[in-house]
């Protein structure tokens, strides 16, 4: 792969390779390969996010509020080990739908609230949890329990959830988003079209039938968390919202866990997914993010 091809950053022990737009679809396969080997590298299994130059998610976004610059790429310019130690957590997630209501992380702004939706400013030690005047009651619902996943499991349960209604905005809430302006209306109508984007299947990686296979294991989501066993890999397929995550559990083999990258990607293509705008995730067992959790039925 040509080194201007790819940059490689890492944050707070997330590991991230992003593809230059004028990468090949070779490289973006290779790019998927040195994302393997950059787990040896970085001494662990690191969460890894494929972005494409220009279309970086929030999540990535976030970790740089100043903006991103991009350097040329190359092992010795590019790579560093991770800092293992983690600043103040700053995440925005908004919940939507109305049949099928998923959360997704979006930029850290007041642009983003809406009077429709339920958000979460995720503070670390403060989970906030926002009640939009016209947000419907399974947004209320789900907002409360997405709310409860990360105080129980990305806080083991040291962590306070307050809970706001839109117009009681606290001090701390001002303090990080700056002073609210007029909220944007949402329709009913954008609740259903989050309910499509909001769907998600479930696809094996294994070798245990003696040759490699993709096999979808449940088109309906939220999932049965037992369906992921460690002995093999997973690809999530969110394609419909721009997301594919990828799985390793600890006990599969490396040929498993080098298969299901290639085969995320492959799969990308296969579903006329757009190259560009779609992002892959790839979470070693024990180290999902609540967007992946969110998909299966009583993580914690
Ligand atoms: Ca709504
Ligand atoms: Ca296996």
């Amino acid at each position: 792969m040509r080194p201007e091809s790819y940059s490689h950053v890492s944050f707070n022990g997330r590991s991230m390779l992003v593809l230059r737009e004028k990468s090949s679809r070779d490289e973006q396969v290779a790019c998927a390969m040195l994302a393997t080997q950059l787990d040896n590298f970085l001494g662990g299994d690191p969460v890894q996010h494929r972005q494409v130059q220009g279309y970086e998610s929030p999540e990535f976004m976030n970790l740089f509020p100043r903006g991103v610059s991009y350097k040329e790429g190359g092992v010795e310019s590019g790579f560093r080990k991770s800092q293992s130690g983690s600043g103040p957590v700053q995440r925005l997630y908004q919940i939507k739908g109305k049949r099928n209501i998923r959360a997704k992380e979006v930029d850290l702004s007041w642009q983003s609230f809406n009077k429709g939706d339920c958000f979460i400013l995720d503070l670390g030690e403060t989970i906030v949890s926002w009640i939009g005047s016209q947000a419907n009651i399974f947004e209320k619902q789900k907002v409360r329990e997405i709310a409860t996943l990360i105080r129980d499991t990305d806080r083991h349960g040291k962590a306070q959830i307050t809970n706001i209604n839109e117009g009681d905005e606290t001090q701390e809430m001002l303090q990080v988003l700056g002073a609210m302006p007029e909220l944007k209306e949402s329709t009913p109508e954008e609740d259903s079209q989050a309910d499509a984007s909001n769907s998600a299947s479930l696809y094996k990686v294994s070798d245990a039938t003696g040759s490699m296979k993709l096999t979808k294991v449940s088109e309906k989501s939220p999932f049965a968390k037992d369906l992921l066993v460690r002995e093999d890999c997973f690809i999530l397929d969110n394609g419909a919202n721009g997301k594919i995550f990828v799985w390793k559990g600890s006990g599969a083999n490396a040929e498993e866990k080098r298969a299901a990258l290639k085969m995320a990607d492959d799969f990308i293509q296969q579903m006329n997914y757009p190259k560009m705008k779609t992002q892959v995730e790839i979470l070693p067992q024990g180290r999902e993010t609540v967007i992946f959790k969110q998909f299966f039925q009583n993580w914690n």
